[in-house]
C-alpha cells in the first residue's frame, strides 16, 4: 500500500473536517447515563454513503477456500439459535480533534464511543457450516458500501485472524437494543467484534470471503495502524485501549459549551471500558488532586462500566479529570499518545468547570 496521506493541520477546523463530523454524530456525554444507549444517539462512523438495502432480498454469500460455499438470507438467519451481546463500541479515531496537529479525518473531541445490545447468529456457527479449510489464513469481511479514498476505489472490507474470527462471541448481528438493525448502523447485517475498535465490525454485510494470505485491503493494511512516525508501517489496531469519560456536571454554555455548576455537594458520574481486560479501577481528579472513584457492578464482559465520585465544588474554576485502570495494568496516559492519525487517543478526559 503506498503512503499517501493528507498532510497534518494546526488550528481552524475545515470545511472537510465539518462535513465528516455533521455525517458521523458523536453520543452526547450526558447519554453516558444508560446502561445502553438508545439507538439514535449511538455515535456513528460512515466512511461512504449509506447503501441501499432491502432486507427481504439481502443474500450474506460466505465463500472462498470453504468446502460447501453458501449464501444465507436474513429470514434464514433469524430462524437459527440467537446470541444478544451488550457491546461498547468505540472508534479508533475517538479524541483526534484533542491532537496538534491532528490528521484530516474525522474530527471526534472524544464522543465517538456508545454501548448497544446486538443480537444475531454467533459467526462460528456460520463458519463452521461452510467448513473452512486448513489452508485459510484471515477471514474478510465485506460491506456493500463504495467509495475512494486516497485515489484509491473500495468497497469497506476488513478481515481477522480465524482465532479472532471463531471466537463465541463475535456475531452476525441483525438487530439492535431489540429492534432490526437502522439504516445507519449496517441494515440488513453487520458483524460485531466485542473488544475491537470499531472499524472491526463491518456494516451492510453482504459477503465473507476465507482467504490464504494477508488480506491487502485499504481499510485493512493502508488504514488503522497505530503509527508515530510518518511513513512506517506501524501496529495495526485492533483491541480498544483502556479509556473513560464523565458526564459533565452542571449546565453547559451553548455556544463554548463551557460548564457552569453550582457550590456545594456534586455527585459525578462516568463510564469505563477497555477491550483488552475488565476495568480494575477508575480515578476522578479536580485540579490534579487524584481520589478513587466507585465503581458499580459490571454490566456486561463487554460493556463499559459505571463509576461515580463525590465533588465538593468551590467558587472558583477547576479542571475535572478522569482515568482508567485495567486488569492488565494498563492506564490512561495524562497526554494523548503521538500517532500520526490520531488513532488510540485515550488520554485522560478534561473537563473545565466555573462554580458559582
Ligand atoms: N461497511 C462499513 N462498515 C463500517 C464502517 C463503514 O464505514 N462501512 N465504519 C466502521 C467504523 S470506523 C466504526 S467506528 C463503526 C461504527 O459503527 P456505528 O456507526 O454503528 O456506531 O462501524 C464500522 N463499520
Ligand atoms: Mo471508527
Amino acid at each position: 500500500m503506498p503512503e499517501i496521506r493528507r498532510p497534518p493541520i494546526v488550528g481552524r477546523y475545515t470545511q472537510e473536517e465539518l462535513a465528516l463530523a455533521s455525517r458521523n454524530s458523536g453520543m452526547p456525554l450526558e447519554a453516558l447515563r444508560y446502561d445502553v444507549t438508545p439507538a439514535g444517539l449511538h455515535y456513528l462512523l460512515i466512511h461512504f454513503d449509506i447503501p441501499a438495502a432491502d432486507a427481504a432480498s439481502w443474500r450474506l454469500r460466505i465463500e472462498g477456500l470453504v468446502s460447501t460455499p453458501r449464501a444465507y438470507g436474513v429470514a434464514e438467519l433469524q430462524r437459527m439459535p440467537a446470541r444478544t451481546l451488550r457491546v461498547t463500541m468505540e472508534c479508533a479515531g475517538n479524541g483526534r480533534a484533542q491532537t496538534s496537529p491532528r490528521y484530516p479525518s474525522m474530527p471526534w473531541l472524544e464522543e465517538g464511543v456508545s454501548t448497544a445490545e446486538w443480537t444475531g447468529v454467533p459467526l462460528l456457527v456460520l463458519l463452521n457450516a461452510v467448513k473452512v479449510k486448513s489452508s485459510v489464513k484471515e477471514i474478510v469481511f465485506h460491506g456493500a458500501d463504495r467509495g475512494i479514498d486516497r485515489g484509491i476505489e473500495h468497497t469497506f472490507s476488513r478481515s481477522l485472524v480465524p482465532q479472532e474470527a471463531l471466537r463465541e462471541d463475535v456475531l452476525v448481528a441483525y438487530a439492535m437494543n431489540g429492534q432490526p438493525l437502522l439504516p445507519q448502523h449496517g441494515a440488513p447485517l453487520r458483524l460485531v467484534v466485542p473488544g475491537w475498535y470499531g472499524m472491526a465490525s463491518v456494516k451492510w454485510l453482504e459477503r465473507i470471503e476465507a482467504i490464504d494470505h494477508a488480506f491487502e485491503g485499504v481499510q485493512q493494511s493502508g488504514s488503522y495502524h497505530f503509527r508515530s512516525l510518518q511513513g512506517e508501517k506501524g501496529v495495526p489496531c485492533t483491541r480498544m485501549r483502556v479509556n473513560s469519560l464523565m458526564a459533565p456536571p452542571g449546565i453547559p454554555d451553548y455556544y463554548g459549551r463551557r460548564r457552569t455548576v453550582d457550590a456545594g455537594p456534586v455527585e459525578i458520574f462516568g463510564r469505563a471500558w477497555s477491550g483488552d481486560a475488565p476495568v480494575r479501577k477508575v480515578e476522578f481528579a479536580v485540579d490534579g488532586q487524584w481520589q478513587d472513584a466507585v465503581l458499580d457492578a459490571p454490566v456486561g464482559e463487554h460493556a463499559w462500566r459505571r463509576w461515580t465520585a463525590r465533588w465538593g465544588a468551590q467558587r472558583g474554576a477547576h479542571e475535572l479529570r478522569c482515568r482508567a485502570t485495567d486488569e492488565a495494568g494498563a492506564t490512561q496516559p495524562l497526554e494523548p499518545p503521538r500517532d500520526v492519525t490520531g488513532f488510540g487517543n485515550n488520554a485522560a478526559q478534561r473537563v473545565e468547570v466555573m462554580v458559582r
